[in-house]
């Protein structure tokens, strides 16, 4: 039922006693005290909503499995677990209420929460999460994603097409989105009005694709007029073969080096400028449409690099 936290996930993993104290992976890492965290949203709601294909609720699961092996090198650092939000069926708004209650509670004892969607109506939970706990700072919203996600919420309600509109709408003054890796096919023309309307500053694939680094000013820019930085990850961003696992593969897509090192631009210059990133979250996988686990794997190096940096 909605509101019962789901903590059940076996993070024993593989050990290699005969190499010493440093052969340590992601799964010696998890400790209730730690001040990184994750935090599941397992919810279908938003992608059933917006008729695409069901199995992001069972992401969550599937990026701690893809986590828990992996190399960390040397850091101490201690990882917290903070479980699963389970949405049953149709309870969106229900689930994002909770997923922001929960938010501003755990940021209490947490420098960093790092939440495994669901659908990218994950984003409006972790958004407004942030806004109840920091109600005066500036957030500034960083999307990379192939979509705008500004959709009007029609006779369904809110989905997963329309988290940076809801945003929006519940504080016009202050929005400040910058979207990297939008496709032309992706995006109709309505939307890429209302994106120039609101100010939102948008980089293609395209451009992306012919330079990795063409999006690193509009970061810093963006990094430094705002307070607190949230950054939003939606893994259909990549092309299909990198990024078969989400309910809408990417034709073309911004390859997963240049997404990574986009990722680690956020990470790098929010740090120098001394803009915390409280909140990020990764969205959207589906396992069920995973090719040998790669889809989650991918997704589990990103969630590693956003967990480990400071
Ligand atoms: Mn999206």
């Amino acid at each position: 039922m909605q509101g019962k936290r789901n903590i059940a996930f076996d993070w024993l993993g593989r050990e290699d006693p005969e190499d010493g104290p440093l052969a340590k992976r992601f799964h010696h890492l998890i400790d209730p005290k730690g001040t990184h965290a994750i935090l599941g949203f397992a919810c279908d709601a938003g992608i059933t909503r917006n008729k695409g294909r069901s199995g992001a609720g069972y992401a969550p699961e599937a990026i701690r499995k893809a986590l828990k092996n992996l190399a960390v090198g040397e850091t101490n650092r201690a990882i917290a677990d903070l479980g699963d939000i389970p949405v049953v069926d149709d309870a969106l708004e229900a689930g994002q209420t909770l997923l922001a209650i929960t938010l501003d509670k755990e940021l209490r004892s947490h420098k960093r929460i790092l939440v495994l969607g669901g659908g990218h109506e994950t984003a409006f939970g972790s958004f407004s999460g942030l806004r109840l706990h920091y109600p005066e700072k500036r957030i500034g919203i960083i999307n990379l994603d192939a979509h705008l996600d500004l959709r009007a919420p029609g006779a369904a309600g809110a989905s997963s097409g329309t988290p940076f509109y809801q945003m929006r709408e519940s504080d016009p003054i202050n929005f400040d989105y910058l979207c990297l890796g939008i496709a032309e096919e992706s995006n109709t023309a309505a939307l890429l009005q209302r994106a120039r309307d609101w100010g939102v500053k948008t980089i293609t694939d395209h451009e992306l694709i012919a330079n990795p680094n063409i999006a690193d000013t509009a970061i810093q820019n963006l990094i430094g007029r705002n307070d607190i930085i949230y950054l939003t990850i939606d893994l259909d961003v990549m092309p299909h073969y990198q990024m078969p696992g989400v309910s809408a593969p990417a034709a073309r897509g911004v390859s997963f080096s240049t997404i990574e090192r986009l990722v680690d631009v956020c990470l790098s210059a929010s740090a120098a400028a001394g803009k915390p990133m409280p909140v990020a979250d990764i969205v959207e996988l589906s396992p069920p449409f995973d090719k040998d686990g790669t889809s989650a794997t991918t997704a589990a190096f990103l969630a590693r690099k956003i967990l480990l940096a400071d």
